[in-house]
C-alpha cells in the first residue's frame, strides 16, 4: 500500500480586477482545510492566480503581459509556498509564465513537501484562436497569448509515486495520457478552466460539456491504469460561466468523489498508488500487449486525411 491522501483544491470564479494577493489568500484557506484532513498534497486549476484571462482581447500582445508570472515563487505567491512548507503538503497549480527569454506559457508546477519545484510542465494542446472572432459568443485567445509546450509530457518520481501533469484541453487527448502513462505514471495532475458554453456551437448543453470532460478524465485513467486528479476554476467570471466538475478518478476509471458546487471547496481522497498496478500488469501491460508496428501514423500525420 502506497496512500497518498490528495486534496482537489477547487476555485470559484476570479474577477478580472481580483488582486493575485486576494487569490493566494483563498488557496491558503482551502490549503489548510485540506492540512484539516491531513492531505499529503493540494491541486489547485489551470491559471489559478487569476481570471481566466484568454477571453479578453488585447490588440496589443503585450498589454496582456499583466496576467503574467516573470518568477516562481514571486512576491504573491510567496506565502503559499511558505504555508505548503509549513504543513510539510506537497502542491501542484497552474500560471501564465512569462520566461526570462520572454517567451510565454500555460505552465502547471509540481512541488514537493520541502517546497521544491520538481516538476513544471507547459501546456501542448492550446484551444481557440489568435485574433479577434466576431462569430463566437465570447474570444477564447489561448492561441494569440500563449505558445505551445516544450517540455512535452515528462513525469517525476516524488512523494512516494510517479506523477505528471496536464492542461486543460489537454485531458481530451488520448496521446496527452498514453505519453504519460508510458513512462508509468500514478498519479495525473490536471487543473482546468472550461467554459459552460461552446462559443461555437451556440447552446450546447452544459450537461454535455460535463459528460465529455467525465468521459476524457475517466477513459485516461482507465487506459492508462491511473490516478486522474481534475481540478476546475468554476462559476461566473465577470459574466463568463465556466463549469465545474472538480473529480478523483481512479485507476479503474471510477469517480471517487466530484465537487457538486462551483465555489471554492475541496475534495479528499486516499489513493493508494500500488492499485495502479493491476492494470499495469494485466490489460494494459503496454510491454506485452502495444502493437507499435501499427502506430506510425499517430506520429508522421497530424491532421486526418480520408481515402479518395
Ligand atoms: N482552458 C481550456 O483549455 N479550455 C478548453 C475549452 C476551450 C474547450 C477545454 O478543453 O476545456
Amino acid at each position: 500500500m502506497r496512500k497518498i491522501r490528495v486534496a482537489a483544491a477547487q476555485l470559484g470564479p476570479i474577477q478580472r480586477d481580483e488582486k493575485r494577493e486576494a487569490v493566494v489568500a483563498r488557496m491558503i484557506a482551502l490549503m489548510d482545510e485540506a492540512a484539516r484532513e491531513g492531505a499529503d498534497l493540494v491541486v489547485y486549476p489551470e491559471l489559478a492566480l487569476t481570471t481566466f484571462f484568454p477571453r479578453w482581447y488585447h490588440e496589443d500582445r503585450a498589454e496582456a503581459d499583466v496576467w503574467f508570472e516573470r518568477a516562481m515563487p514571486n512576491e504573491a505567491t510567496a506565502p503559499l509556498f511558505a504555508r505548503a512548507r509549513e504543513h510539510g503538503m506537497g502542491m501542484s497549480f497552474g500560471y501564465a509564465e512569462l520566461t526570462p527569454e520572454g517567451r510565454h506559457f500555460n505552465t502547471a508546477i509540481l512541488v514537493d513537501k520541502a517546497g521544491a519545484i520538481v516538476g513544471t510542465y507547459r501546456k501542448i494542446h492550446l484551444p481557440g484562436h489568435d485574433e479577434f472572432d466576431p462569430e463566437r459568443t465570447h474570444q477564447h485567445l489561448e492561441k494569440r497569448y500563449f505558445e505551445p509546450g516544450d517540455l512535452g509530457f515528462p513525469v517525476w518520481r516524488t512523494m512516494g509515486g510517479v506523477f505528471g501533469m496536464c492542461i486543460c484541453n489537454d485531458r481530451r487527448w488520448p496521446e496527452t495520457y498514453r505519453v504519460l502513462g508510458l513512462q508509468g505514471v500514478e498519479m495525473v495532475l490536471l487543473g482546468f478552466n472550461t467554459p459552460s458554453v461552446n462559443s461555437q456551437k451556440g447552446a450546447e448543453a452544459h450537461d454535455q460539456r460535463m459528460f465529455h470532460h467525465r468521459l476524457s478524465v475517466q477513459a485516461g485513467a482507465y487506459q492508462n491504469s491511473t490516478f486522474v486528479v481534475a481540478v476546475a476554476k468554476a462559476g461566473t467570471e465577470d459574466g463568463h460561466h465556466l463549469m465545474g466538475g472538480t473529480c478523483i478518478v481512479d485507476p479503474d476509471g471510477v469517480i471517487l468523489g466530484e465537487i457538486p458546487h462551483e465555489d471554492d471547496g475541496i475534495l479528499v481522497r486516499d489513493c493508494d498508488l500500488d492499485a495502479t498496478r493491476f492494470g499495469k500488469e494485466t490489460v494494459f501491460d503496454f510491454a506485452r500487449h502495444r502493437r507499435v508496428e501499427h502506430y506510425g501514423l499517430i506520429t508522421q500525420r497530424t491532421g486526418a486525411v480520408a481515402p479518395e
